[in-house]
């Protein structure tokens, strides 16, 4: 079974090796350094971009001595054979309540792994030892700790201290995809959780909203995603929910200027107008333009004053789930981006021809969207004897 799945990635890999054009090789070699500062090794990622050469020996090293280091196909088969199952019916289950913890998880996901990799690092609750991810500002309004923290019961229930939150995280993201209509991806097991935190970071790394695309780019960048799976990664905001607070701005203060953003359509400013109502209290974030725009530019859905109205990110779910990804890419060459952020990636060259390729080509977007998420879940995963499995998501291990 490993094996076949092994193939099937290969075979996937390879193919878009050769269908999908040049990818900047130098940029992914980057990926092995470490950005971070964390004691231990981390296991490298594996790219799926990388050469096939890369790749074939990658997959050869699995059945070294090396192997207990990194992440595997079915690490579980043995331990806790359900586990699989038990996530994607969890998830399945919630789903067909509460569609909206879908966009929730991939958030999490994302938030989780961008910062010090996906360690599960985001789920830790605050205590007398550690300042939790949660309080940095981007993370105002994050959801879905919940259903990791039940899904995670469930598992504790049948093989106590054997599945790391990393892993149900990644896993229980990649079916939230799959549910919202995106692709699915194979993805390996075996990550291990943090036993501790990284607000600072988190308040400097994540991007702001109205982040420029030079702050895009380069912060994707010392994380190994080059232009191309940047951009396809923004498709996961073609669901979900976003709140006035991020983008208010733009419909009536944008830069300062008391005007709205000129790169906002007309018809849709008006649109957002009353959904989203102006609120003197709503903060006006400057250029957006620079590398030295604080966290705290996210405003703070929770701080009072301004409206908390929310947007969808979907457009009303135009076209439904055979969508996903490519109204996104549509709406930004319309003009209608919601985000500063998100608009911006019609603003340079080598981001714009991403946007019109997916905007038009769904198979591409599907495929480079899975590639993307797979290295995004695979990015500077603890392994091995690193880290620790939590019993508790919000919680590390009692010492002992
Ligand atoms: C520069 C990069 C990014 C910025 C500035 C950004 C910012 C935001 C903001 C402000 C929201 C609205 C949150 C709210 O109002 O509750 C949001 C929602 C969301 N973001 Fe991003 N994001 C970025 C990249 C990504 C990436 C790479 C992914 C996933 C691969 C992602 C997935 C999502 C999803 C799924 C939602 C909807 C959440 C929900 O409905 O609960 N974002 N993002
Ligand atoms: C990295 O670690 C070194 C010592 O291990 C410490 O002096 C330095 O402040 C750390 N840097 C960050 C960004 O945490
Ligand atoms: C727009 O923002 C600028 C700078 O923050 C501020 O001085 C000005 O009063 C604002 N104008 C309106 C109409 O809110
Ligand atoms: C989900 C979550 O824990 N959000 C927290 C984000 O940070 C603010 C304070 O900065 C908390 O009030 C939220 O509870």
């Amino acid at each position: 079974m490993r094996f076949i799945i092994t193939c099937l990635v290969i075979a996937l890999s390879v193919y878009v090796a050769y269908h999908g054009l040049e990818y900047d090789h130098g940029f992914i070699r980057l990926t092995t350094r470490s950005p971070g500062n964390r004691t231990g090794v981390k296991a490298p990622e594996k790219s799926p971009f990388d050469d096939n050469d890369d790749l074939m020996t990658w997959y050869m090293e699995d059945d070294s001595d090396h192997q207990s280091y990194s992440l595997h196909y079915d690490f579980y088969q043995d331990s806790c054979p359900t586990a699989e199952r038990i996530i994607t019916i969890g998830i399945r289950e919630v789903y067909a309540a509460k569609p909206s913890v879908a966009p929730s998880l991939i958030r999490l996901l994302f938030h989780d792994c961008f910062i010090e990799g996906c360690d599960a690092s985001v789920l830790l609750d605050a205590d007398e030892s550690l300042t939790s991810e949660k309080e940095a500002s981007p993370n105002q309004s994050l959801k879905g700790f919940d259903v990791i923290e039940s899904i995670k019961f469930e598992l504790e229930k049948v093989c106590p201290g054997v599945v790391s939150c990393a892993d149900v995280l990644v896993l229980a993201a990649r079916e939230a995809v799959l549910m919202a209509g995106g692709p699915f991806y194979p993805l390996e097991t075996g990550r291990r959780d943090s036993v501790v935190a990284f607000k600072e970071i988190a308040e400097r790394e994540l991007p702001s909203p109205q982040a420029s695309i030079s702050v895009i780019l380069a912060r994707f960048g010392t994380r190994g995603f080059n232009e191309r799976e940047t951009v396809s990664l923004f498709g996961a905001h073609s669901i979900g929910i976003t709140h006035c607070t991020f983008f208010e701005d733009r419909l009536y203060n944008f830069s300062g200027t008391g005007k709205p953003d000129p790169d906002l359509d007309t018809g849709f400013q008006q649109e957002l107008k009353t959904k989203c109502p102006y609120s003197a209290s709503a903060p006006s974030p400057g250029t957006g333009v620079g590398p030295s725009i604080p966290a705290s530019d996210y405003g703070g859905v929770s701080s009072g004053g301004g409206s908390d109205g929310v947007v969808d990110l979907s457009y009303n779910n135009e076209g439904g789930e055979m969508n996903f990804g490519t109204r996104y890419y549509r709406r930004l060459m319309q003009k209608k981006g919601l985000m500063y952020a998100d608009q911006q990636l019609t603003g340079r060259e080598e981001t714009e021809m991403w946007v019109r390729a997916y905007a038009s080509d769904t198979q591409l977007f599907r495929r480079d969207f899975a590639m993307s998420m797979m290295k995004l879940s695979n990015y500077h995963v603890l392994t091995g004897p690193l880290g620790q499995v939590r019993t508790t998501c919000s919680k590390v291990l009692p010492k002992i």
